[in-house]
């Protein structure tokens, strides 16, 4: 490696490429994993393969092009293509095998990323790769690269969770009216996408008031009311006693747990400790707004019902903001299903965090 300058000059055809694997990247959902894309390319540029990265615990974007391209078994002299990939490949066995020695396997010659992976686990693909004579360059399009995962690396060099705000509410912003009644707010089919979001997170929190007032099971469920496959850890933050028949214990699934504080960055700090990846806020008003005006919630998913109550119980309790200068302000998330979504007769909305 004589000389840097010389490891980040790029051809047409690999600049191509990665804005390939940036495209292919968008089409997985966010999470605990970051989005990732992979081309791979033939010596003089020809597009061999697109794959990309489903989502945690699903294939690594390397393995879904590589088994594209070779179906599994197939032997092909690839030493002279080039994988092209948004991140560093991965290194580490997590919920998957490592992706240095998919490609190390596949006899691919030549490896081009945009971004350094800084989550330590998994770090170090490029030199595993290197010391089996493979070709590596780095800094392709590493703007574009930081900034689809951005809030994914904010929640990797914080060690935390990344972290889902579900609110499910009236135009006028109530998720219960003023006698506490709150079943159904939402449309059936709103109901059922929050489940599909559960069955994709590692935990979901919510406070005390919640488990006294609507005693839910917190499971992910299909609409004929059967149990996901995978179910997320239960978590209940607060002071209060849970009673020991609520709903909440019941026995399935990774299980439950009560944090006996009201600190946000307090419960990440635990769960995270617990191997949670992805953490969803079902809260209550106190919660919803304590995440939040800590700055601690990476992804805001609104289900909007064409409702209104009047009063009722806010969505968020005071977030400290007393002039318009203060306001939080948020952006669509167009990079992955859509910013806005009908389901039935409400809006769903998916925000990340205005870049500042
Ligand atoms: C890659 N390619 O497509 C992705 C990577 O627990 P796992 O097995 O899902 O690994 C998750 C970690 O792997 C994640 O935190 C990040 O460091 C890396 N993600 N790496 O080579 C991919 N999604
Ligand atoms: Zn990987």
């Amino acid at each position: 490696e004589s000389a840097q300058a010389d490891l980040r000059v790029f051809s047409d055809a690999e600049v191509l490429g990665m804005e390939t694997a940036l495209s292919a990247a968008r089409q997985g959902v966010r999470g605990a994993n970051p989005l990732v894309g992979a081309v791979i390319i033939d010596a003089d540029g020809t597009v061999l393969a697109i794959g990309h990265h489903r989502g945690a615990g699903t294939p690594h974007a390397e393995l879904d092009v590589i088994n594209r391209l070779l179906g599994t078994g197939v032997k092909r002299d690839l030493s002279a293509a080039t994988i092209i990939v948004n991140l560093e490949p991965c290194n580490h066995q997590g919920r998957t095998a490592p992706c240095t020695q998919a490609i190390i396997n596949a006899g691919i010659g030549n490896v081009i990323f945009a971004i350094h992976d800084p989550h330590a686990p998994a770090a170090g693909g490029a030199k595993t790769l290197r010391r089996e004579g493979i070709n590596v360059r780095f800094g392709l399009m590493e703007k574009e690269s930081q900034d689809l995962n951005r809030q994914w690396f904010v929640a990797v060099a914080a060690g935390r969770p990344f972290v889902t705000a579900r609110l499910a509410q009236t135009v006028d912003s109530r998720i219960a009216a003023a006698d506490g009644t709150s079943a159904w707010i939402t449309s059936a089919q709103s109901r059922q996408d929050s489940h599909t979001l559960r069955a994709r997170v590692d935990a979901i929190v919510v406070g005390t008031g919640t488990i006294i007032s609507d005693n839910p099971r917190l499971t992910a469920r299909a609409a004929d009311g059967s149990e996901a496959d995978h179910q997320p850890l239960r978590v209940v933050m607060g002071l209060r006693e849970v009673a020991p028949d609520a709903a909440v214990r019941h026995q399935n699934g990774p299980g439950f747990v009560q944090l006996k504080t009201h600190d946000p960055a307090t419960v990440l700090a635990e769960l995270y400790k617990r191997g949670v990846g992805h953490l969803m806020i079902e809260g209550g008003s106190k919660i919803n707004a304590a995440f939040l005006a800590a700055g601690l919630v990476d992804e805001l998913v609104v289900y909007l019902a064409p409702t209104l109550l009047g009063t009722g119980m806010p969505a968020l309790n005071d977030l400290g903001i007393s002039t318009l200068a203060h306001a939080q302000r948020w952006e669509w998330d167009g990079t992955t299903t859509g910013p806005v979504e009908r389901l039935g007769p409400d809006l769903k909305l998916t925000l990340m965090p205005a870049r500042v």
